[in-house]
């Protein structure tokens, strides 16, 4: 009996030799230091930064808790604009916090927030921003820091998909007051879980640093309300050794990301990704969309490609608002945020990740041509 192939899922782990993650938690295991800010966990601050070309970073246990903690940081209170357009951490960190996320619209090039529409949903509660660089495609960085110098707010940046991404000016974590980035599995740089806080200085990061280790200064004092947020040397193992693999699995993406491009260049109605909308880009999603006059609506075509065994993903439908606990927030109105509703109902993110066989992205394209073609007689 033959077994079914394996679906080719939207997005598959990149991961490091196995002997490397060995050697380095042999070393754990002599040491018997498995957390807290152990060496490994050190050392992986240092390389990351180094690697990233930034001087301040803290290590998580995960993204979203990088997120909760970054907010808290800034002591932020009432009213933060966002995204409705977004994985649903980046609304629940702010719910966490205690704070109303105002959902403002999105540009439709780079799926970031749009700064005339977020300028429309300032009011006198307003205290941030929280804007994502969606798919590892900047926002709009230099007009959004000009609004908030206007109108004294502070600038977070939900980087989980921004991973060695460079803008016109150098690495893309330097913008805003704070990024956060996500090592989760299906990220371009994983730690199984993991993320990071961005800082721009010294203090902040020892601040944001207290933060994730329950708020302690030293043995008997406790100068904030923290949490346990630390990750764990296992993870920062996984990390290291992966970390050396980084520039060829960003190649291997953009061989998976420039097939796509030859094979689907041409077909009316579907909007391919700009990568170029970065200066350095890490190809970390293939977000196409199925504009409305296509020959296939999105979801028809992404029940062909499940029948195919091609599990591509609606990333980012339904809308935060959209989800019951978010439906009666004072700005879940569709009509304040169209190009989100708009790109939400076109949407698919196509598989793409380093090892993804190019033959299997021109069976994929081939079907989605196919999908195109006027049916015969
Ligand atoms: N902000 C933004 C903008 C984000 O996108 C995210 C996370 C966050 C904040 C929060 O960061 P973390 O707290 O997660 O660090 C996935 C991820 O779980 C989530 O991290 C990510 N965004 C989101 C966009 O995608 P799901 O529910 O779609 O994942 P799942 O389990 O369906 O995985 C997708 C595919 O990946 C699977 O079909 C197969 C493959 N996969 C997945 C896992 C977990 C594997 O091959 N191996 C694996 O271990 O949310």
């Amino acid at each position: 009996m033959t077994s079914a192939p394996e679906p080719i899922y939207v997005t598959r782990p990149h991961l490091p030799p196995l002997a490397d993650v060995v050697k380095l938690l042999e070393g754990v295991w002599d040491r018997r230091i498995l957390t807290n800010g152990g060496p490994l966990h050190q050392q992986l601050e240092t390389e990351l930064a180094a690697y990233l070309g930034v001087e301040h970073l803290s290590l998580f246990a995960n993204g979203t808790l990088a997120l909760l903690v970054a907010l808290k940081a800034l002591r932020l209170q009432g009213e933060v604009i966002t995204s409705p357009f977004s994985f649903i951490a980046t609304s629940e960190a702010l719910s966490w916090n205690g704070l109303e996320p105002v959902f403002a619209d999105i540009n439709p090039r780079s799926f970031g927030l749009d700064p005339r529409s977020i300028e429309s949903r300032i009011t006198p509660r307003t205290s941030a921003i929280l804007a994502v660089h969606c798919y590892g495609f900047p926002c709009d960085v230099e007009v959004i820091q000009r609004l908030a110098d206007d109108y004294n707010l502070r600038v977070i940046y939900d980087a989980a998909h921004a991973f060695a991404v460079d803008c016109h000016c150098g690495s893309l974590l330097q913008h805003g007051d704070l990024s956060i980035l996500s090592f989760h599995a299906t990220k371009v740089f994983n730690t199984f879980e993991g993320g990071a806080i961005i800082s721009p200085d010294a203090k902040t990061k020892k601040r944001i640093d207290r933060l994730k280790n329950f708020g302690f200064v030293d043995e008997v004092s406790v100068a904030v309300n923290g949490i346990n947020a630390k990750m764990s040397e296992l993870h920062a193992a996984v990390g290291l050794a992966q970390l050396p693999g980084m520039a060829a699995a960003i190649a291997q993406r953009r061989a998976v990301a420039e097939a796509y491009q030859r094979h689907l260049a041409g077909l009316d109605h579907l909007q391919l990704p700009d990568f170029s909308q970065a200066a350095q880009p890490n190809y970390a999603y293939l977000p196409v969309l199925v504009q409305d006059d296509a020959p296939i609506s999105r979801d028809a075509l992404l029940e062909l490609l499940r029948g195919h065994g091609i599990v591509a993903r609606r990333y980012f439908h339904p809308l935060i608002p959209e989800f019951q606990y978010y439906r009666s927030n004072a700005s879940a109105d569709p009509a304040c945020y169209p190009e989100a509703v708009r790109a939400a109902r076109q949407v698919l993110c196509l598989p793409i990740y380093p090892d993804l066989p190019l033959r299997e992205v021109e069976r994929i394209c081939a079907l989605i041509c196919q999908a195109w073609q006027p049916p015969a007689g």
